[in-house]
């Protein structure tokens, strides 16, 4: 049976970003995604100018139709988030679908490079902590890993020493995982190889140990890449990859259209030119 995995997150045209990548990662891995949009922009945030129309006060029309149908997901993710109230409609859909055999994944959007989006206030990062507590797996760059946490980022930043950064990094996790999910997976982590190489990793931190899942440096801040990787996730837990598979297969992926896009010049906000790299994504690794 084709698993299914409700996403709640925003449609922008421009960006590469949120329902767009999700949508097109989830098909292309075999799972089905149902959209729950949150809103609907003309282009990503970080652009000089958009327009958004907030889906917020519709989001209880697909909970409720949703009930109604006795639709059931295997798993439900969450991405960008613009409002408190957003949250607190995201909490209503995990009451009513989060049943045991359903895996949640929150992707607590809020920032990145030590600075937080525009939508972002402290009463959001509060709620969003308190939906991190819900989640099952947490897929936090570091900047996120500090709000979420109340550390210093610019302390672990100028963390010279790898062995000292990552086990600062999975003491962080750690303390979320005590809070409730079983899985925190740290994405795009700066650091030098014992070579002196510049080397980007992902750190899979539980309650018992941490791995790391390191990938070459490729400059450059994308729009979009954190939904694109938070996306493989979501899709390779649902079709039953190995959690350390899928975290490998979505560097690769995200090596290879990173590395494309630098080539080509692509401007940062417009995201990374993923698509070719789709079929990458296709077979299941266990
Ligand atoms: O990629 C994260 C993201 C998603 N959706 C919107 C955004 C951003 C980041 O800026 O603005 C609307």
């Amino acid at each position: 049976m084709t698993k299914k995995i409700a996403v709640i997150n925003d449609l922008s045209g421009f960006g590469r970003c949120s329902l767009t990548a999700a949508i097109s990662v989830l098909s292309a891995m075999g799972v089905q995604a149902c959209p729950l949009p949150t809103a609907i922009l003309t282009a990503q945030t970080e652009y000089p100018s958009y327009y958004c129309d907030d889906y917020t006060d519709k989001m209880e029309y697909f909970r409720s139709e949703w009930e109604k149908m006795g639709q059931h997901f295997d798993g439900i993710y969450t991405g960008y988030v613009a409002s408190v109230a957003q949250i607190n409609q995201i909490f209503r859909f995990i009451d009513t679908f989060d049943t045991p055999d359903t895996f949640l994944l929150v992707d607590p959007v809020m920032g990145d490079d030590g600075q937080t989006y525009s939508m972002y206030t402290p009463s959001l990062l509060k709620q969003m902590q308190l939906l991190v507590q819900r989640a099952d797996i947490v897929t936090p760059n570091l900047t996120e890993l500090c709000l979420l946490t109340d550390a210093n980022y610019q302390n672990i930043t100028q963390m010279k020493d790898s062995d000292e950064l990552f086990s600062t990094i999975q003491g962080l996790g750690q303390q979320l995982c005590k809070t409730g999910p079983q899985n925190i997976i740290v994405t795009g982590i700066h650091f030098q190889k014992e070579d002196g190489t510049k080397a980007m990793g992902n750190l899979l931190i539980n309650r018992e140990s941490a791995s790391l899942f390191s990938f070459p440096y490729v400059s450059g801040s994308y729009s979009g890449t954190g939904d694109l990787f938070a996306s493989c996730i979501a899709a390779g837990i649902a079709r039953g990859d190995s959690i350390s598979s899928v975290i490998q297969l979505a560097g690769e992926f995200l090596e290879l259209a990173l590395l494309d896009s630098v080539k080509e010049h692509v401007p940062c906000n417009d995201g990374v030119n993923y698509e070719q790299f789709l079929c990458h994504l296709g077979t299941p690794h266990f």
